[in-house]
């Protein structure tokens, strides 16, 4: 022991690190994926701070499984990327006056050679770059695609715009009103953007969820986001005039209490509607409530009164006709009816601006009347948005969509000579003069301009630049005009797991994505990650993947059937800033401590999908148990314990499910009690070898190899002298009998007859010598056979042994 040399971390997992790399350990060979596994953490975007300690925990999480499923026999792939288009990038640039381009060299270096210091088993030969020319061609190629299927649209609504990021962002990516990339309030703002048409896939998005392992809190999220609403469209006559308006209800069984109407502030009747005399003070109200925060909103209603009246199709009554801020424009149809009776919001509208109510009990049949009186039908509402990808930003794929004015003014698009190839009906936009890109010549590629600044006039900075966007007509030839907005980087990110295996593939300058990789390695068989993405990332791959099952690109229509959500590292009780000065930095921990004593503490912190608290006594604590490990797993002691294989037993099933389930922290616990175990033992045993210590020692050292994967394979190669890897050797296994402590119990026969009964653990009830022995020296079982020629002794393992005598 006195020998031993400390454990230099530093030199060690450098060491192992360059052989990993060099022996090709963590990169399989992808064209035969036989028991594949595909390992997958979300992908990070590099900024310049690098990666911070949340990056580590989430990251070690997702490797741990990984080795573990290697361990157990599967071919592991475990890809690594960088998610470094978008808003996120650019706006870091910008801070430090950088082109991005140029600050990505840097910071995707800085990202590569932390997860390496980290040890994760990633493969390296096989990364993706979403702002690399030969990946966005194909978030490109994405779009194109959809654009031919039918599923984009062109539309013009109040979007919102975020006046710091000088850009329109998507109704996902704004959190309790405010922008998610840098948490600005966002204004509502009329601009025509591309959407790609989510809304079509919203029953399937929700069915699907009952087919998915995700987390229930996750799949309630998407739930809700979907927002499935069963109702009915009801048309009401408008008092001297034809037209009809049209309200979207719940409860059709409360028409008979219907005693007002309201339109939203940006609906398109408001105009119609609005008598003369109260045109100014409705204009008045309108620009006020349209410059309302999203949480002024929702503490007052307040309305104004149009002057024009509607008519209830089953009362027959005259109910006025209001404008009020709590009706939404763009759910629904933008037009409610008002039931103060059953309806909170409705009786604290009439409260306030003394309006009728009708109280009258709700009635059933009407939701057959209203169908049967041709007054309206029933209709399936869905809360969830088309989804907004066009930013008014330089750091992105430029959306490869070309509009030619001489097609526009014929009324010729892409669609005059095209089929649409899923979605027929193409009635609801103006596509007229407008193409997609050619597939053939993709990327559109993104030039490098100096100014790159968002200019916040609603176009983007290409729309400076001539030589970007001057193009000419795939349909008629004539000049015509490239999209100078870039597209949503949630669409680079929607697609990313499928590039990835085909990554160096030789047709993987032609598609894509390879058909035949594609099929054996997809889908992901483990998708590690953050819920903050619920409702975005999640939701959008999921679309993009089924919508590419509906082209026929791939075989299934769920990306992610395994996903888990890990949970939010803190500091020393609070959540990590920059303005607490508490962000964890997990270089300076490495260097100190090492990676492997990092990686354990990060898990054994807490539990992974929780909230653990990162605490520097902890970590001091982490490091000195791997110095502990390292003396244990160097010593040789003459042991042969029944104790000890007892708890080795109890520690690999122990071990073996906590990682089934994630259970990270109780699995280090138990190995924490082994070592101890082993401590005991040693102090009391001769030194030397025996089979149940070098037992103990080799399955110790592989149950830490996915927790501390340098440690491990040090003691495994040099120590104990077995072939590289450990990471490739198999998971130890476990021997149930082996893991009950209890004592059972051993009948003694003597010819047949019961002469006693022998208590014993289970180790020794199964070892015949052990029990002949105290069967022999039992004192009731003595006389039976004492002086007697024991002819021949039968054994039952663990429950009888006879004696025949003569
Ligand atoms: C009459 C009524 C009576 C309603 C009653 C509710 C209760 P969800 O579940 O979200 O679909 N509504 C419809 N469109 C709206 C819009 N654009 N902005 C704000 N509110 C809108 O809720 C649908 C219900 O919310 C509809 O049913 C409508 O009010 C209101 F006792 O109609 B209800
Ligand atoms: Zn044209």
């Amino acid at each position: 022991m006195s020998k031993l040399k400390p454990f230099e971390h530093n030199k060690i997992e450098a060491k192992w690190q360059g052989e990993w790399t060099k022996h090709k350990t963590y990169s399989p060979n992808i064209k035969e994926a036989k028991n594949k596994f595909y390992n997958l953490w979300m992908f990070p975007y590099p900024s310049a701070e690098g990666l911070h300690a949340g990056h580590a925990f989430a990251s070690t999480g997702s490797d741990i499984y990984g080795r573990y499923m290697r361990m157990q026999g599967k071919t592991v792939f475990q890809p690594i990327g960088y998610d470094s288009f978008g808003i996120h990038s650019e706006n870091y640039a910008l801070k430090i006056n950088e082109q991005p381009q140029e600050m990505l060299k840097k910071t995707t270096k800085h990202y590569e050679e932390q997860l390496k210091s980290i040890g994760h088993g990633y493969d390296w030969t096989k990364t993706v770059t979403t702002s690399d020319p030969g990946y966005y061609k194909w978030t490109q190629g994405l779009f194109v695609q959809l654009f031919k299927a039918g599923l984009v649209k062109r539309a013009k609504s109040k979007v919102n715009w975020c006046p710091s990021c000088k850009t329109v962002v998507a109704d996902e990516q704004v959190i309790e009103g405010k922008c998610e990339r840098c948490k600005s309030l966002v204004e509502k703002k009329d601009l025509m953007q591309w959407f790609i048409r989510i809304t079509d896939y919203a029953q399937r998005l929700l069915d699907n969820l009952a087919k998915i392992d995700w987390p229930d809190k996750i799949k309630l999220a998407q739930k809700n986001w979907i927002g499935r609403s069963e109702g009915a469209k009801i048309k009401f006559g408008i008092k001297g005039s034809h037209e009809q308006l049209e309200v979207f209800t719940t409860r059709p069984d409360t028409l008979n209490g219907a005693t007002f109407i309201v339109l939203s502030p940006d609906s398109p009747w408001i105009e119609k509607l609005t008598a003369k005399e109260k045109k100014e003070t409705i204009f008045e109200y309108i620009n006020t409530a349209q410059n309302t925060s999203y949480e002024d909103h929702s503490k007052t209603k307040t309305g104004v009164f149009t002057g024009t009246y509607a008519i209830n199709p089953l009362t027959k009554k005259e109910i006025p006709v209001w404008i009020a801020d709590y009706v939404v424009g763009t759910y629904g149809s933008g037009v409610i009816m008002g039931v103060p009776a059953h309806d909170e919001r409705d009786m604290g509208f009439v409260k306030k601006y003394k309006i009728e109510i009708e109280n009258k009990e709700p009635d059933k049949r009407l939701w057959d009347k209203i169908e049967e009186e041709g007054w309206g039908e029933r209709f399936v509402n869905y809360h969830l948005r088309d989804w907004l990808i066009s930013r008014q930003r330089y750091w992105g794929p430029p959306i490869p969509a070309i509009y030619c004015a001489a097609c526009a003014k014929k009324g010729d698009s892409y669609f005059s000579k095209n089929k649409p190839s899923i979605r027929q009906d193409q009635t609801d936009w103006e596509h007229a003069g407008w193409y997609p890109a050619d597939e053939e010549k993709l990327p559109v590629t993104l030039p490098f301009i100096a100014d790159y600044k968002p200019k916040g006039d609603g176009s983007g900075p290409l729309a400076n630049h001539p030589e970007f966007y001057e193009t000419i007509c795939p349909g008629c030839g004539a000049k015509a005009k490239r999209e100078t907005d870039v597209s949503d980087t949630f669409l680079d990110s929607s697609w990313y797991f499928l590039r990835y295996p085909s990554v160096g593939a030789k047709d993987a300058s032609d598609a894509a994505f390879n058909t035949a990789i594609t099929k054996s390695w997809l889908p992901v068989d483990l998708y590690f990650g953050g819920a903050e993405h619920a409702v975005l990332h999640l939701m959008y791959a999921r679309f993009v993947t089924m919508a590419l099952k509906d082209m026929g690109k791939i075989t299934f229509e769920e990306p992610f059937p395994k996903f888990f959500a890990h949970g939010l590292m803190i500091k020393d009780g609070s959540k990590m800033s920059k303005s607490r000065g508490n962000v964890v930095n997990p270089d300076g921990y490495i260097a100190k401590y090492g990676a492997d004593a990092l990686r354990l503490y990060l898990m054994f912190m807490g539990p992974v999908d929780g909230y653990p608290d990162f605490r520097d006594t902890g970590m001091e604590g982490m490091s000195r148990f791997v110095d502990r490990l390292w003396r244990i797993l160097n010593e040789q002691k003459d042991i042969n314990d029944q104790e000890v294989l007892i708890k080795m037993h109890q520690t690999i099933k122990k071990v073996t499910e906590d990682l089934k389930h994630f259970r990270y922290n109780t699995a280090i616990a138990i190995i924490m009690e082994f070592v101890n175990l082993l401590y005991e033992k040693a102090e009391e045993a001769k030194d030397g070898s025996s089979q149940s210590w070098n037992e103990a020692i080799t399955n110790l050292t592989l149950m830490l190899a996915p927790f501390a994967p340098h440690l491990a394979e040090e003691v495994w190669v040099n120590s104990l002298g077995k072939p590289f890897s450990v990471h490739t050797s198999a998971w130890p296994e476990y021997d149930e009998k082996l893991t009950i402590e209890d004592k059972v119990t051993v009948v003694v026969q003597v010819n047949g007859k019961l002469r006693g009964q022998l208590e014993m653990d289970i180790v020794s009830a199964n070892d015949q010598a052990k029990v002949e022995e105290i069967a022999r020296s039992d004192t009731k079982v003595y006389s039976w056979i004492q002086n007697k020629n024991v002819k021949k002794v039968v054994f039952v393992p663990g429950k009888l042994i006879n004696f025949v005598v003569g």
